[in-house]
């Protein structure tokens, strides 16, 4: 089974790998292990499946031909195979987008009555830029014809997306020249899978301009639709300390953990487990109260809200359960683990699903119910509660050091906190940017991948020398998760290994040096903040101006190939640990890594390396840097002695 040690970083996981291997658990770092070596036509994209005269690996033939039946080549198979991805990653965020949009529709119609607008100002706001009048009409009556002109975006035919707008001109006038302003949603994910069929588009390039029409109406469409109306009906959040890892997990309350994607459920789930009388039959069980936490990116929309206690990233989902002290998991979609019902097998917890799209064989299924949330929630506890006195203390092992971290700064918190409350602006962060404190702002999201062993360091090696350089590091997904671990999102992180330019800010401000912004869907707050700054002024006129970059270094899905598109077609320049799987065509690859910069003003860019990634995200701000003819970095020459930490 290996060195745990060489396996994860965290310490918590390690002892938890410990555990599970003593139970016989097997676990997704297992399984890695037991498919290598990996297939080389899947890592490169040159399997073709789409039809069945093959399937066809289209490698090199003896005449130098590269390939399938159909005469198809590698260039249009690899093409065609990472525009899938991006459709399929689009169809997930904008399908929890979707979700969200119809709760709030059911809120505004009176049938969610658990629900409610909590942020009017962003309610205000966001129907005001989809061109509703709100003068004088209650926020109830807002939300409905919010709901309706979001929820017609998705099938949209014509026209373009109504938050694109938010992008600059130069931007909108590059997507236009492009030919990859997104119409609707549902009819760009659709005319993704026609064009990549059998006998339909052929052209690489053009498969990938789709691609990436595809996924700009996942971040400026459903993504930033879920997060903008998740704001105005959950609450937007502001800065709260949390704690993460596995150890908040307890000992002697009953142990429920929310996993998955969406808010919508686990937001009721906190309130019910709050709800004294189910606080009280759980001690009437023994136990010593309710303890919620939660996993992947459910887990980061409910610490950001909610404060509550994250529990891991997406590879500790099944480390989790083997603690032998979870009485219930509760998942939605997206990022749960096949395996799962088979290590909850093995302890006392019981696994529950709640959306019709995502049932497990032989597993207790409650579904979520928008117009009774509280009461599918309650009815979740209650199973849990009914679970703890089956736990069986000798299997009982949580590994402790739980780590403190800061979490839920959004695009208009950060505007204020910067600026003040008196004088909201980003003005203070493109001044630190201007004068040199601050050579940019670096996006580090993404997945835990068992390709990257051990599992988080590159993300923490990544973070902590983007940090040392002056960079500001902004995250979300289990990217955020791993860098909490390290306590690199505390705001002591600042003294112990930011760069001094940053470290003034940050003490100035009073904020760390990493800041979590969200669960996935919430890149899109990232894009935001880029508009804003170039709003703000002296930075340039268009997004790919910025000293910026976006990294995501241990990817694993096909949500994180969408948002790379997205961002790279926004004009970011964007760092994948591993190559996405394009090898098998030098044509894709090159026109990923070289051809996109004149059509879009960014490339990919795929490095395994961490410390050599950021140094390639560095050395890109720096060249954004001379072309804005900013001033040299103020303490550039002390930095360039200091040592890496
Ligand atoms: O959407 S970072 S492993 S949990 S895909 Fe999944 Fe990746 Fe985690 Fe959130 Ni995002």
């Amino acid at each position: 089974m290996g060195d745990n040690g060489k396996r994860m970083r965290d310490p918590a996981s390690q002892a938890a790998l410990q555990t599970a291997e003593e139970r016989g658990v097997l676990t997704a770092l297992d399984r890695f292990e037991s498919q290598q070596p990996s297939c080389r036509f899947g890592r490169e994209g040159i399997c073709c499946r789409i039809c069945s005269m093959g399937p066809c690996r289209v490698g090199t033939s003896a005449r130098g031909e590269r390939i399938g039946v159909c005469g198809a080549t590698a260039d249009t198979v690899v093409a065609r195979n990472v525009s899938r991805m991006v459709a399929a990653g689009t169809a997930a965020h904008s399908d929890h987008g979707r979700s969200v949009a119809h709760t709030l529709l059911l809120m505004g119609e009176g049938k969610a009555k658990d629900y409610s607008v909590k942020d009017e100002v962003k309610l205000r706001r966001v129907a005001a830029e989809y061109g509703l009048e709100t003068d004088g009409k209650p926020s109830q009556e807002i939300a409905r014809e919010l709901a309706a002109a979001a929820l017609s975006e998705f099938g949209q035919q014509e026209g373009q997306l109504r938050l694109l707008k938010r992008a600059p001109e130069t931007r909108q006038e590059v997507w236009q020249k492009q030919g990859v302003t997104p119409r609707g949603i549902d009819r760009e994910v659709v005319e993704c899978m026609h064009r990549t069929t059998m006998g339909v588009d052929t052209d690489y390039k053009n498969i990938i301009r789709h691609g990436v029409r595809t996924a700009l109406a996942d971040g400026w469409g459903g993504s930033m639709i879920g997060t903008d109306l998740q704001d105005i009906m959950l609450g937007s959040p502001l800065p709260v300390r949390g704690k993460v890892n596995l150890g908040v997990i307890s000992n002697d309350k009953v142990n429920v953990l929310v996993h998955g994607h969406e808010p919508i459920l686990s937001d009721m789930i906190v309130e019910a487990s709050r709800d004294p009388e189910l606080i009280k039959l759980a001690e009437e069980k023994g136990a010593k109260g309710i303890q919620l936490s939660g996993v992947c990116c459910t887990a980061n929309e409910v610490l950001m809200r909610q404060g509550i206690p994250s529990a891991g990233q997406f590879l500790e989902q099944e480390l989790a359960i083997a603690t032998g002290a979870v009485e219930a998991m509760v998942v939605d979609v997206q990022c749960l683990m096949p395996s799962l019902p088979e290590v909850a097998k093995c302890f006392h917890t019981e696994l529950v699903t709640t959306s019709p799209k995502a049932r497990m064989p032989g597993v207790r299924h409650i579904e979520f119910d928008e117009e009774r949330a509280l009461d599918v929630a309650r009815e979740i506890i209650r199973v849990a509660i009914e679970k703890f006195p089956d736990r069986d203390p000798e299997t009982v092992s949580i590994p402790q050091h739980p780590m403190d971290l800061v979490a839920g700064f959004t695009t208009e918190y950060v505007f204020r906190m910067l600026g003040g409350s008196f004088r909201p602006s980003y003005r203070p962060l493109n001044n630190g940017i201007i004068e040199g404190r601050l050579r940019g702002v670096a996006g580090v999201v993404g997945c835990c991948n068992p390709n990257f062993q051990p599992v988080e360091q590159g993300h923490v090696d990544m973070v902590k020398e983007l940090i040392r350089n002056d960079v500001l590091v902004v995250q979300t997904g289990c990217a955020a998760i791993a860098c909490a671990k390290e306590g690199l999102l505390a705001p002591e992180a600042a003294a112990k290994y930011a760069g001094r330019g940053l470290q003034e800010i940050c003490e100035a401000v009073g904020i760390p040096p990493v800041l979590h912004v969200g669960a996935c869907v919430d890149n899109s707050r990232i894009l935001v903040a880029c508009c804003e700054m170039i709003k703000e002024g002296g930075l340039g006129e268009d997004l790919s101006d910025l000293p910026v970059a976006g990294a995501a270094p241990e990817w694993m899905s096909e949500k994180a190939v969408a948002i790379g598109m997205y961002v790279v077609g926004s004009g970011i320049f964007t760092v994948f640990g591993n190559s996405l799987p394009v090898e098998g065509s030098p044509a894709v690859h090159d026109y990923l890594t070289k051809g996109m910069e004149e059509d879009f003003g960014a490339t990919w860019a795929f490095e395994a390396d961490p410390v050599a990634a950021a140094r390639m995200m560095i050395e890109h701000m720096n060249e954004k840097r001379a072309a804005l003819k900013l001033r040299p970095m103020m303490y550039e020459a002390e930095e360039a002695a200091a040592p890496a930490s």
